[in-house]
């Protein structure tokens, strides 16, 4: 009996259902993947946590959340009619907007058959006898797969601060990354927010026009650009629509972070003072994450990203009016760009209110959170509601939360107690069959997301096709490719100014997490020809098991 004929069911206690994969998370990744398996005849069941479709924007839903990529090319391109059909009204979508084009994608595709909502994947355990995956839900079910694919997202795993007291707090506590459905009107009240990352650096404005007042606890100060968001008009959205082909294959093939825009043919110290700034000017006018795209040494070179932090720190004392709290918000303890920089509306105007107030929290550590306040080393600020913009355990921390075991039933949290080990990103040695959707030591969070969710999941179910066309029933990363491909990613992260911060793409955000640049830094364009180049060369670096002539016979 195939996996296909079995995973119907019919007649079968649910706790033995075979699937050819099982795919865990329905965000961007999870249900591309769907939809490309089942384009290949497979039987694809998808297990989601969430109530819905959407991942990171089902439950990042906090005030002014949008994608810091400009929206015409964060989407999919796997289909023409479905990006000629969408129409994005901003140039940053806001989150809903984001969420509705997940869901409109689920429907397009008639996607939700085939994912179980509200169900965590708590276990997935290698039989190294059948060469298939046993995976155990929280709602108690075992089902079987010949492959797992983790398209578990790289920021879903909100971190809760270890703060002294926290549940003691009397009023609301939210936090950023899993906020309510409901609105959360915050007029009239006192509301603390804390950390000063993307997510506080979005939602700080909006949340300053509600409170009656804001306070803003800041533990490090980051670079932050505007974003000059604004309404896209049809010309805009038609020049778009009518080059998406060229435009796509630019974004994959030739751009480090998979994002069309102009290539630097120079470094910053080629220009002299005055040409710099103007160049540095015009791409503060435009505003986004092209800024740090206008030289081609910002990452590499100390001296040349000094002169970009050195005028973005210029900026914020010319905007912020008081000259200590312009002081405070100017980040001087990395480079620019180490830490994802930030793109805002408003974010540091928002401190010329009079209902906002700064807190330096390194200076003036808070000490404990109590019924109705926020003690600090030095006061006690009054508080109604707290929002805790305090980040994710990124990038490994929803893999962590599966309990994965691989060959010889050693776990997946044990062989990444030092640091994740991939190869290429894709799989881990030891753990057949088992693929990571941008996992560590793949471009992912340094990318474009959807570009690089593109090309694993069309990878990935090209390896699956050639595994099933073959006959192969395991295959997993050797031993050896994968300790030469995480030297070659710790090796290139480290001719950059990346790892000079402690940044959640080091794991420095998570007490006690190790500190090893997770994303592969190399560039989308050129570590999409290393995948490429290896599926060409027969899946060089992995090891293929052929079946056995009676399971041959059996499928
Ligand atoms: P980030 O970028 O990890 O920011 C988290 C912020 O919270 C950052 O300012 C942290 O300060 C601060 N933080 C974290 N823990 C604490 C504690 N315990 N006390 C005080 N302050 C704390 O998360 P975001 O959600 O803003 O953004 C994540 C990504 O999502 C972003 O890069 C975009 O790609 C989208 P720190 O810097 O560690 O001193």
């Amino acid at each position: 009996m195939s996996a296909l004929q079995s995973a119907s069911g019919k007649g079968q206690p649910a706790a033995t259902r075979a699937y050819d994969v099982v795919v865990v998370g329905a965000g961007f990744a999870g249900m591309y993947m769907l939809y490309r398996l089942r384009k290949q005849g497979l039987s694809a069941r998808v297990y989601e946590q969430g109530g819905d479709v959407g991942g990171t924007w089902y439950w990042n839903r906090y005030p002014g959340a949008r994608c810091d990529v400009e929206s015409m090319q964060y989407s999919y391109s796997f289909d023409d009619e479905l990006q000629q059909e969408w129409s994005w009204s901003e140039r940053y979508a806001p989150q809903p907007e984001i969420l509705n084009y997940a869901n409109h994608v689920a429907d397009r595709f008639n996607l939700r058959s085939d994912i179980q909502f509200d169900t965590r994947v708590d276990r997935a355990e290698f039989d190294e006898s059948a060469n298939t995956w046993s995976v155990t839900t929280s709602d108690g079910n075992t089902v079987t797969a010949k492959h797992v694919v983790l398209a578990t997202g790289c920021l879903s795993n909100a971190k809760m601060p270890d703060i002294k007291g926290l549940g003691d707090f009397k009023g609301k506590v939210y936090h950023t990354g899993h906020w309510p459905h409901e609105p959360v009107d915050f007029t009239g009240l006192r509301v603390g927010v804390i950390g000063t990352g993307s997510s506080g650096i979005q939602s700080v404005p909006v949340i300053a026009e509600q409170a009656s007042h804001l306070t803003v606890f800041q533990r490090t100060a980051n670079f932050s650009i505007p974003a000059r968001n604004a309404a896209l008009t049809d010309e805009e959205r038609d020049s778009f629509r009518s080059n998406y082909r060229e435009i796509r294959r630019i974004a994959r093939e030739e751009m480090r972070n998979g994002i069309v825009q102009e290539v630097p043919d120079r470094g910053a110290l080629d220009d002299g003072d005055n040409e710099r700034r103007a160049k540095f000017e015009a791409r503060w006018a435009r505003g986004g994450l092209t800024f740090m795209g206008v030289y081609n040494n910002l990452a590499l070179d100390q001296a040349a990203n000094d002169t970009a932090a050195g005028f973005v720190r210029d900026k914020i004392a010319e905007i912020v009016k008081d000259p200590q709290t312009a002081k405070l918000l100017q980040p001087n303890n990395h480079p620019i760009g180490s830490k994802r920089i930030c793109i805002d509306t408003d974010y540091f105007a928002a401190f010329n209110r009079p209902n906002v107030t700064l807190v330096d929290i390194k200076s003036d550590p808070i000490q404990q959170i109590l019924p109705h306040a926020v003690r600090t080393s030095a006061r006690e600020i009054e508080v109604d509601a707290l929002v805790l913009a305090t980040g994710f355990d990124a990038m490994t921390g929803s893999v962590a939360k599966i309990d994965i075991r691989g060959r010889n039933g050693k776990t997946l949290n044990g062989k990444w107690a030092e640091g994740p080990k991939t190869y290429l990103g894709l799989m881990s040695a030891g753990f057949p069959n088992l693929f990571i959707i941008t996992g560590p030591g793949s471009p992912s969070v340094l990318s474009n997301m959807i570009v690089s969710i593109e090309q694993h999941v069309e990878w990935i179910s090209d390896c699956i096709g050639y595994m099933r066309d073959r006959d192969l029933v395991a295959m997993e990363a050797s031993q050896d490719a994968e300790d030469r491909w995480v030297a070659h990613v710790n090796e290139v992260a480290h001719t950059t100014l990346y790892p000079q911060a402690n940044s959640w793409y080091m794991g420095a955000n998570v007490p006690g997490k190790p500190q090893i640049f997770m994303p592969y830094i190399g560039g989308v364009g050129l570590y999409r020809q290393i995948c490429n180049d290896v599926a060409a060369k027969g899946y060089e670096g992995f090891v293929m098991t052929a079946a056995e002539p009676l399971q041959r016979a059996a499928s």
